[in-house]
């Protein structure tokens, strides 16, 4: 395992923002080529490819400055960070029906399109990806001519994964972005047509993995870690050691890390510790997420991970109703269910994405690159001020997790081995 750390120090428009360390990515190589086919013919085969939201289109205003974020409120807390991701959630998700890309027209500034291959609602890591992209943004565009400032466009693509290549093709196809900005680990399979077919286009993939071409950068995080410490408290809450992760498909990054890791989190708590996974189908599914939640509980399991996007609420409303608890993933969720919630074990995706997209604006973003982020970085996080998860959690059960996160923070504990 090869780990380098940097430390990048950005100058732009009079804004130095300090860079955390990135750790490049294992010498693990993940074969990813089924990823999109198995994805689609995944869902086909279900009979699920239903599209539940139509791809929608919002223009971020050219000559906006409402964004008065500061280098400073980089170190706001998570907490902070997803109930402002609330917010804007729903203000976007009304504005995407109403709005249409716009061609660049006589800008001569940077266009950027942010490609969601889903929905924002119910998807931190999605809403995480925007709430950056804006920002940064926001930030390059403060003190720019009209003509100098940079555009954004954000597509959500809506949940058929079966028009996902055709959609991202068709952003390319314009000509009219300089970078394309998503996140899904299933985009590197996805780009490469696009690639060879519009070699000037540019892709920066968040929650991604991939190394060497000059038009690409990617950044993933490291989910050894995010999956072991929250299979760690799972094994130490649950009272009849027996767990489960309800995910809404299969992929490799589920399969070969989030799963694996959460269960071996588990035994490292608890070794007898029985660990499940069942598949929704989908990303929003509410519904079918509480029949499955109900229907493990009713076999004793009292811990549940849900990574299911829409179909975690009905994993809570399961949960809370029958009295087990929740772990969970990827932005602070202690207010979605105080006293159901145990954990939250949180991506810093708003602040990695930010940071990237001011990279690429300010052209030192390194192309070719695929970065990795973890604990010690402070880009994964397990949130121990919460007061929910202080009212919740026995004190001994935070000072073993605390214990924990230190031992992963320092390196004496790697959790990859
Ligand atoms: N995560 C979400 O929160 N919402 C989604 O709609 C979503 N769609 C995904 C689709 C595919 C094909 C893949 C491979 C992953 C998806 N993820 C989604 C999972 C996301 O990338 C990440 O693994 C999880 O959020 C856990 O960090």
């Amino acid at each position: 395992m090869k780990h380098t750390r940097l430390i990048k120090t950005i100058a732009c428009a009079g804004m130095i923002l300090m860079l955390a360390g990135c750790t490049t990515k294992d010498g693990e190589k993940k074969d990813l080529s089924a990823i999109p086919e198995a994805v689609i013919s995944f869902f086909k085969k279900d009979g699920k490819a239903k599209d539940k939201k139509d791809d929608t289109v919002i223009k971020e205003d050219k000559s906006s400055k409402e964004s008065k974020d500061t280098s400073k409120d980089k170190g706001k807390t998570e907490k902070k960070a997803s109930d402002s991701n609330n917010n804007k959630k729903k203000s976007e998700t009304k504005t995407s029906s109403e709005t249409k890309v716009e061609s660049k027209g006589e800008s001569a500034g940077i266009s950027i399109a942010v490609f969601v291959p889903g929905i924002l609602a119910d998807s931190p890591i999605y809403s995480m990806l925007v709430d950056g992209v804006k920002n940064a943004v926001h930030q390059y565009n403060f003190d720019k001519k009209t003509d100098k400032k940079a555009e954004l466009y954000i597509l959500e693509a809506g949940t058929n994964q079966a028009q996902w290549p055709a959609k991202i093709t068709s952003l390319a196809a314009t000509k009219k972005y300089d970078v394309i900005i998503s996140s899904n680990p299933s985009l590197p399979e996805l780009i490469k047509p696009i690639l060879k077919q519009y070699p000037n286009q540019k892709f920066i993939l968040m929650d991604a993995e991939m190394e060497g071409n000059p038009n690409v950068y990617t950044l993933r995080y490291n989910q050894y870690e995010q999956a072991y410490l929250t299979g760690y408290i799972a094994g130490l809450m649950s009272k009849s050691h027996k767990t489960a992760l309800i995910a809404a498909q299969e992929y490799p990054v589920m399969n070969d890390i989030i799963y694996p890791y959460f269960e071996k989190g588990c035994k490292a708590a608890y070794s007898k510790t029985e660990v499940s996974m069942r598949i929704v189908g989908n990303w929003y599914d509410a519904n079918k997420g509480a029949v499955i939640a109900d229907s493990l509980i009713n076999n004793g399991v009292d811990v549940i991970l849900p990574i299911c996007g829409g179909a975690s609420q009905g994993v809570i409303n399961s949960a809370k109703n029958k009295g087990v608890y929740v772990t969970w993933f990827d932005n602070n969720g202690f207010d979605k269910a105080p006293g159901t919630i145990i954990s939250s074990t949180v991506l810093k995706q708003k602040e990695m994405s930010d940071i990237v997209t001011a990279n690429y604006l300010a052209g030192i973003l390194e192309w070719g690159k695929a970065d990795m982020v973890g604990v010690a970085d402070k880009y994964v996080a397990f949130v121990q001020d919460d007061p929910n998860y202080i009212s919740t959690v026995p004190e001994k059960t935070r000072n073993k997790m605390a214990k924990l996160v230190k031992s992963i923070e320092t390196g004496k504990l790697n959790v990859m081995k």
